[in-house]
């Protein structure tokens, strides 16, 4: 079998998803997610004017080598956009290998490790009565674990909370981008009481998330964490901006909340100080942005050896192609911890017809060979790519802040 040719197919179904589809002589192909909110067209120029032309002819079953050819011969390494690029070829790869054995994705993993993976939910309140109204609506849906967003008294539109009852969507179209506002004093002062609230009105057994979105410096994410401590998180999340690793250090010294982090990485250089110290407890880097799946095997199991389990990055703007290759590998690796959750849009999911399922808190990745996802592309050409950004913030003074 070889590489007859690949195309790169961007489109918005309500927002923008990079997908690469490769061909085969043999007939079957692969699809490969390469989205990167807010920065898709870049991808889809390293994809078609560099990747592609050195794919046709190539055998697709040697995927180690394909990916190192793509990582090491560019010679420029790691980066968002390269390894969001090599993601998807290698996505493409796997799903062609294993729709050529006839076989579901996970048995090339290693075959089933668990029946079924547990996913968390994102609820959203712009206050603390909405916060508690729809962690209550999350958990009637079946959800075992809630991610809890919530609007902070005196701090106009913070990170994963709308004022619609849309499910939130932070990408925006058109220009400038959009300003939000920051107050970690007030953040600070809300958060426990957010969390002592939703634990008293539904007791222990629920798992909790939240997300802090990198606006804490370490000393402020050692507070919280230590703050939150009796209500026992599942984890705080990208507590601080995560390049500095040794960061963590100063937080693990002031709390024994879990910590998890990953999702704006690309690569195990971004994250083995933090696995090997065994600061952080959950690793997110996607699928898609981490180089695919070949890389995140190496990552996720360098991490099952200092006790660091999963949690995959799953928000909107992965496509349902991320979702599925992440649902095969949670089933497959034993450090699965948890796989986050955020159900596409109706035109989403047509426009990528999948096999994956949601039932009663988990998901199902289906038995369909390959990855079991698909795209129609008559469909995505009605709806081309939109321009659209990631807001940027602003503390009370001005200042530029990280969003
Ligand atoms: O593109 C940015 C989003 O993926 C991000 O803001 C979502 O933090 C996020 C999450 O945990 O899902
Ligand atoms: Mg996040």
């Amino acid at each position: 079998m070889i590489i007859q040719n690949a195309k790169v197919i961007v489109c918005s179904p309500g927002r923008n998803f990079v997908t690469l589809k490769i061909n085969t002589d043999e007939g079957i192909y692969g699809v490969g997610d390469g989205t990167l909110n807010g920065r898709e067209l870049p991808v889809v120029s390293y994809l078609k004017d560099h990747i592609i032309p050195c794919l046709i002819g190539r055998d697709p079953f040697q995927i180690e080598d394909i990916w190192q050819y793509l990582y090491k011969g560019a010679y420029w390494r790691r980066g968002p956009v390269t390894m969001a690029a090599i993601g998807a070829v290698d996505m493409a790869l796997w799903d062609i290998k294993a729709k050529a054995l006839q076989t579901p994705l996970y048995n090339l993993l290693g075959g089933k490790s668990r029946d079924r993976v547990m996913v968390y939910s994102h609820a959203n309140g712009c206050d603390l009565e909405a916060s508690i109204d729809v962690v209550g609506k999350h958990l009637d849906e079946g959800y075992k674990a809630v991610r809890i967003q919530s609007g902070i008294p005196g701090v106009a539109g913070t990170y994963g909370v709308t004022n619609t009852k849309d499910p939130y969507e932070p990408a925006q179209r058109g220009l400038p981008p959009e300003s939000k506002h920051w107050s970690t004093e007030k953040y600070l002062k809300y958060v426990p009481t957010l969390f002592q609230k939703i634990r008293d009105t539904f007791g222990d057994e629920p798992r909790l998330l939240h997300d802090c979105h990198h606006r804490l410096t370490p000393i402020e994410a050692g507070r919280l964490g230590k703050e939150l401590e009796p209500y026992h998180l599942f984890w705080i999340e990208d507590c601080i901006p995560a390049e500095l690793q040794e960061g963590f250090r100063v937080i693990r010294q002031h709390t024994t909340t879990p910590l998890a982090v990953g999702e704006v990485f690309n690569s195990i250089w971004d994250t083995h100080i933090l696995i090997s110290e065994m600061l952080i407890d959950y690793i997110r880097t996607s699928i898609c942005h981490g180089g695919g799946i070949s890389h995140m095997k190496k990552v996720v199991s360098f991490a099952e050896l200092y006790h660091v389990k999963t949690g995959f990055h799953g928000a909107t703007d992965l496509s349902p192609v991320t979702l599925a290759a992440s649902l095969h590998f949670d089933l497959a690796i034993n450090n699965f911890g948890i796989q986050e959750y955020m159900p596409h849009n109706e035109l989403t999911d047509e426009v990528f017809p999948h096999a994956y399922y949601f039932k009663d808190g988990f998901m199902y990745p289906g038995d369909e060979p390959g990855l079991g996802v698909d795209m129609d592309e008559e469909k995505a050409a009605e709806y081309p790519y939109e321009r659209a950004y990631l807001p940027i913030n602003r503390k009370e003074d001005g200042t530029l802040f990280d969003w």
